[in-house]
């Protein structure tokens, strides 16, 4: 943490903020009416500080990020000691640094043992982009040029970009203009709560990803290049896969040679208890998307694990791939990702998440079975969801959709706490570092918001 606490003028800053800032993912007309901002101005370990001294237990990690949690100074010496040495310089032109040498070695090292390359990009969305021309470039290579299409899921999240929000299935983002990629189609998500009715979950995971195999015979597999896959769906609401649903889609795609993309911007750095999901989930995939944890939010930084099936057809065809970005491999964020991953190993949080706070959350979170408000509650590592019904026995939602979602997130943000709502599910992944009080305090007010949600929406 710095030692020294800058005074801002907080209302300042939000008259300007609202005067000047156009925001991700914001209504700018409700936040304004709101009243602007909260504006964080510092943050300690799973804990941030707002502009007029508010403590707030992060559930998050920011954006599902910040793995190692805040304040880490030897992050902060990486970059700091990296600017100084070399600030920039690119990896185009038969040039490279030791910064983004040392960590595509490194996390190759962590990807499974037939995944030996590493592309840099700066977002997960840049990730997918890459991993759109690597699957193009490799087909061509491989001299079957008809296969472009790609199956993605519904409600998948893979990014902001052009290709990004066509990957994705978010519907909202289509409507505006996100989804004008007409080689990109989506199927069913595994998504038993929701869409799973009276079925067995196993069933119900066969059929889901029955649908991509369909999807792909509808299509002809000739000329369908790849599927693209969070292991557990993130922003679509914490969607975690009956485990009969994986090895389907594994033998779905060898059989119909479609390459497999793992997205893993959430769940890569221990998420799920393992360094990758593809291992929770045993996952042979042939790309691998990676951001967020790999710096943990320090600096922006993302790669694509490169499956030696590719890398080599790219390789033994020779010529050019023309791609890439100014700053792929830029060398503080390679900096600062190296020293990340350092903290990662040498605190044991990877084994931490799987041994105790993992298994400390999902059981925590059992204590909301009886809520009659709560339909379901599920975890994988440290990464939870929290569904919200109006009816526990066949599983309705309250109307309109996303209504109590907001009304229970609005009573985490007044308790000092921050949990996610994707629609009617409340959404945690905090920090990799949270101990087992901190999430039993996470889950204290949960259980206060979840009974005050209860009697805003008349159910208590
Ligand atoms: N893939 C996945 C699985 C993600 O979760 C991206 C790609 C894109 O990464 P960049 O770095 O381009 O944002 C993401 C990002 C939310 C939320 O509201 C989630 C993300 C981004 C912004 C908001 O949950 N995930």
């Amino acid at each position: 943490m710095i030692d020294m606490i800058r005074n801002y003028d907080i209302d300042a800053l939000v008259e300007s903020d609202t005067a000047h800032h156009l925001h991700p993912f914001t209504d700018h007309k409700g936040l304004h009416g709101e009243g602007g901002v909260r504006v964080i101005t510092r943050a300690d370990g799973v804990y941030l500080y707002d502009g007029h001294g508010q403590k707030i237990l992060d559930g998050m990690a920011g954006l599902w990020c910040v793995n190692v949690g805040y304040g880490r100074k030897e992050l902060a010496e990486a970059a700091y000691n990296q600017l100084l040495e070399l600030p920039y310089y690119n990896t185009f032109f038969k040039t490279a640094h030791p910064p983004a040498i040392e960590l595509a070695d490194k996390v190759a090292s962590k990807l499974p043992s037939h995944i030996n390359r590493v592309f840099f990009a700066n977002s997960g969305s840049e990730a997918n982009d890459t991993n759109l021309r690597l699957v193009h470039h490799y087909w061509q290579c491989a001299g079957k040029p008809k296969k472009i299409n790609i199956i993605s899921r519904e409600n998948a999240y893979h990014g902001s970009t052009v290709a990004g929000a066509a990957l994705g299935g978010m519907k909202p983002m289509h409507k505006q203009g996100g989804g004008l990629i007409p080689t990109i189609h989506h199927v069913a998500q595994p998504y038993w709560f929701k869409n799973g009715g009276d079925m067995d979950p196993q069933e119900f995971g066969l059929k889901a990803a029955r649908e991509v195999e369909a999807k792909i015979l509808e299509l002809g597999a000739d000329t369908v290049a790849a599927f693209i896959a969070e292991p557990i769906q993130g922003a679509g609401g914490v969607i975690i896969p009956p485990d009969s649903y994986w090895p389907e889609i594994q033998r779905i795609c060898r059989e119909h040679d479609v390459l497999l993309i793992c997205d893993e911007v959430i769940c890569g750095f221990g998420r799920t208890g393992n360094w990758f999901g593809a291992e929770t989930f045993n996952i042979t995939p042939d790309l691998v998307t990676m951001a967020k944890g790999l710096s943990s939010g320090y600096l922006p930084i993302a790669a694509s694990g490169v499956s030696d099936r590719i890398a080599d057809t790219i390789m033994e065809h020779g010529g050019e791939f023309y791609h890439g970005y100014t700053y792929s491999g830029h060398p503080a964020s390679c900096a600062v990702a190296l020293a990340n991953i350092a903290i990662i190993e040498r605190e044991g949080l990877v084994e931490k998440v799987a041994n105790e706070t993992g298994p400390h959350l999902a059981k925590a979170l059992r204590r909301f079975d009886d809520h009659p408000l709560v339909g379901e509650t599920r975890s994988c590592g440290l990464i939870g969801a929290i569904e919200l019904v109006r009816d526990k026995k066949t599983r309705a939602r309250f109307e309109p959709d996303g209504k109590a979602g907001t009304i229970c997130r609005d009573n985490f943000f007044k308790r000092n706490a921050i949990m996610r709502a994707c629609g009617d599910t409340m959404v945690m992944s905090p920090p990799l570092i949270i101990t087992t009080a901190q999430i039993d305090a996470l889950m204290d007010v949960a259980a206060e918001s979840l009974d005050a949600a209860a009697k805003e929406l008349g159910v208590m």
